[in-house]
């Protein structure tokens, strides 16, 4: 009698271990560690949309630019000195890891046409 009890307490513990196990491989398969976050921005004559982006300071986030009519550029001087060309019918990618918290300037940085200078637009970087 005394033994199918510990039997028993044995099966629970090892189930409840199982699941508690389970439970935190669930977690950590969604914690933010390694994991980049991509970011879509097209653009057109002459802006990119959206124009307002926000990032957390260490995260890493992938820029996926594409544009619909001519080759666009894109910048965040203030952020990566990585920029990339935006070829139509490609998609081009701008990877970062903010690491200072503010609201800095994105820019097409190829001439464009005649709205060119006026093709930019923010990311802030939060806590
Ligand atoms: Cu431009």
């Amino acid at each position: 009698m005394n033994g199918s009890v510990k039997t028993i307490g044995a099966f629970g513990l090892a189930l409840a271990t199982g699941i508690a196990g389970y439970a935190v491989a669930g977690w950590a398969s969604e914690a933010p560690v390694n994991t980049v976050r991509v970011i879509k921005v097209d653009s057109k004559r002459y802006e990119f949309i959206p124009n307002e982006l926000t990032v957390k300071k260490g995260e890493t986030v992938d820029i996926e630019l594409t544009t619909h009519d001519v080759v666009m550029g894109f910048a965040v001087p203030d952020i990566t000195r990585e920029r990339t060309n935006i070829l139509p019918g490609q998609v081009a990618h701008v990877r970062f890891t903010a690491t200072k918290v503010g609201t800095f300037p994105f820019l097409c940085d190829v001439f464009c046409g005649s709205g060119h200078e006026d093709m930019d637009g923010t990311i802030t970087v939060v806590e």
